[in-house]
């Protein structure tokens, strides 16, 4: 697998399937889950309100609608509050299960943002080392993975720490 530290707005890229870092109802918000449905267009709502929402570490996916991504996977990070209350495995299940879902539909190229680290607080560093880490020991059909940053801090981390291949995953 390749793992690319991209940097720039999520809803322009042509991947198979972009992810979401959306709340558990599934119905919108700020930040990037904002940004995916204004770029998205209205039908992406419409097919959201189908889904009964999402547990915390879950993921789920959609159409792309007007996004040039096939798919839209949707997961909710974990709200940071110190690092005690099992973010770090949640955050890591929601890199997890965007791959597995990813795999259900058949996404070859995926785009990741920084799930957590806007509203949800997470701090950029160790975001950053649980998603590359958990990308690369998730057995997947995956072969390209883009780590989306949209501010230079997290490009730099990204960068650093996502240089060359995964061992680990499947060729
Ligand atoms: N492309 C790529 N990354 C972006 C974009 C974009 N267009 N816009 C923001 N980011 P956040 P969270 C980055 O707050 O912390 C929503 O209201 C941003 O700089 O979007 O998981 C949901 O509905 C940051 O690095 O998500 C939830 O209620 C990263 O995306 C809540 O926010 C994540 O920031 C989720 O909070």
């Amino acid at each position: 697998m390749e793992i690319h530290a991209t940097r720039g707005d999520i809803t322009q890229l042509s991947v198979d399937a972009v992810v979401n870092a959306a709340n558990s109802s599934l119905l919108g918000g700020g930040g990037v889950d904002g940004a995916i449905h204004r770029a998205a267009g209205p039908g992406l709502l419409e097919e959201c309100r189908g889904l009964g929402g999402c547990d915390t570490g879950d993921a789920k996916a959609t159409g792309g609608h007007d996004l040039a991504a096939r798919w839209v996977i949707h997961t909710v990070g974990p709200v940071w509050h110190g690092g005690n209350r099992g973010e770090a495995a949640l955050l890591a299940s929601c890199y997890r299960r965007s791959l597995e879902v990813a795999d259900e539909i058949g996404a070859r190229s995926v785009a990741f943002p920084a799930i957590s680290t806007g509203v949800y607080g997470y701090p950029r560093q160790e975001a950053a080392r649980v998603a590359v880490e958990t990308i690369r020991s998730t057995p997947t059909s995956v072969s390209e993975v883009h780590l989306v940053a949209f501010d230079a801090q997290t490009h730099s981390l990204y960068k650093e720490l996502a240089g060359g291949s995964s061992p680990s995953a499947p060729t």
